[in-house]
């Protein structure tokens, strides 16, 4: 009898957490989409959407042809044949084909004609301005945070010539190359005026890429620096990432306020030939992240990882240091299944303290379909969570479901910036 009432109440309480979660501002922190204003950067449209590196890799499932004959081929021609393999030739029931299709369906095309010239129409009579506010819209996004790199040939000089920001998107300074790729990376600092030296490392060479960091935090107001990581990386470690994190990058997101986000768990270029399609993924020794955590409380660090079998151990870490913050399901674990899986794991460990979704998004699109998908699973997870409460008798009410929710789709973030 107890069982069934439960049932009963859950009804209408149900609509309204989904309602919540449904339509609540998100702010999406890490994606790689761009202020407008970096014109040809900011990815769009059906083709975009099909040539997606996660469809590439689906399609070559099925495609015979060549790598370097597809690589050939124009952008509409590439998505011609993905089109057909993943969406014509087979049903497209991955996520990522899906997405495509989700999107779509919420922009109000019909999907069933399966009428992909109908489709590139549709979109070729739409300007920029108006598609991102509609994206934006639909995606109930209140900002959008870019991955932004110094080291890009084609974003660099947007930044030093100077650009009219578009507000609702914010900066994270990206700095792989200089961690990961130092020795090609300390004679291009050399170029633009920083007096580093990339064989030895003495103090200098260190506070000269603090200049550096500072002069790009500056230039793109970034809210934090962040870098992906190998799925070998160790902290400490007798090697010059190390020495470059601990004397250049945490002494700058000191000095600034700024976390440092790592994303451990990638070995890029699996296979080289698939191109950015090519990284794959590997098990962490999150030993290197608790280092970092303990041995710097003065820093603040955000984490996702890739590999499924760290997401419980990430968890644990947080729980451990507030100087931690994790964040999303990234790239090859943004997938329902595991969406689903890890939400409840943080939830389940952390309450409410965490960021559970970013987009990663390269096609502004994508973010209507990633952030639908995200946030149904993430409404149910909590319909039930806010059910096994009210079996205590504590029933939360609309406003502190409607913070908790805030918190969850950026506002601990915020706060955790903020600290
Ligand atoms: O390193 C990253 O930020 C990754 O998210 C990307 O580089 C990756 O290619 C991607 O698009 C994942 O979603
Ligand atoms: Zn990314």
């Amino acid at each position: 009898m107890k069982t069934i009432l439960a049932e009963t109440s859950r009804v209408p309480f149900a609509k309204e957490v989904e309602n919540i979660v449904m339509t609540t501002p998100v702010i999406d922190i890490h994606t790689h989409l761009y202020d407008p204003a970096f014109k040809q950067l900011l990815l769009w449209g059906i083709d975009d959407l099909l040539v997606y590196h996660y469809l590439v890799a689906e399609s070559f499932r099925f495609l015979d042809i060549p790598y370097e004959q597809f690589w050939a081929l124009s952008k509409p021609a590439q998505a011609d044949l993905i089109w057909q393999a993943l969406f014509l030739d087979h049903s497209p029931i991955s996520e990522a084909c899906r997405g495509v299709l989700t999107t779509l369906h919420a922009l109000g095309l019909d999907v069933k004609r399966r009428d992909l010239p109908a489709v590139r129409k549709w979109f070729a009579e739409k300007t920029v301005e108006e598609y991102l506010d509609r994206c934006v819209e639909l995606a109930g996004l209140e900002k959008i945070y870019m991955t932004n790199s110094p080291f890009d040939d084609v974003e660099r000089p947007v930044w030093e010539k100077g650009l009219h920001r578009d507000d609702r998107f914010v900066a994270g300074l990206r700095i792989d190359p200089l961690l990961l790729s130092w020795s090609t990376t300390a004679p291009l600092l050399a170029r633009w005026g920083y007096q580093v030296q990339a064989e030895t490392a003495p103090q200098k060479t260190f506070d000269e890429v603090r200049r550096f960091l500072a002069d790009w935090t500056r230039k793109i107001e970034a809210r934090y620096l962040m870098v992906s990581l190998p799925a070998d990386f160790e902290f400490p470690a007798r090697n010059i990432t190390s020495q470059l994190i601990e004397k250049a990058v945490l002494p700058h997101c000191r000095e600034h306020g700024l976390p440092f986000a790592l994303m451990p768990g990638v070995k890029r270029a699996v296979n080289p030939q698939l191109r950015l399609a090519g990284d794959g993924q590997g098990l962490t020794n999150l030993q290197a992240l608790q280092n970092l955590c303990a041995g710097f409380p003065e820093n603040k660090f955000m984490a996702t990882v890739l590999a499924r079998e760290n997401q419980h151990e990430l968890c644990v870490l947080a729980r451990k240091f507030r100087n931690l913050h994790i964040f999303g399901c990234w790239w090859f674990t943004n997938i329902p299944h595991l969406v689903d899986e890890i939400t409840r794991l943080r939830v389940e460990l952390l309450g409410l303290s965490f960021t559970p979704q970013h987009s990663d998004a390269r096609v502004l699109d994508q973010v209507i379909y990633k952030w639908q998908h995200s946030r149904r699973i993430i409404a149910q997870i909590l319909v039930e969570k806010y059910s096994a409460l009210a079996q205590t008798g504590w029933h939360a009410t609309t406003p502190e479901i409607e913070r908790d929710v805030r918190d969850l789709f950026g506002g601990a973030f915020e706060r955790f910036c903020q600290m």
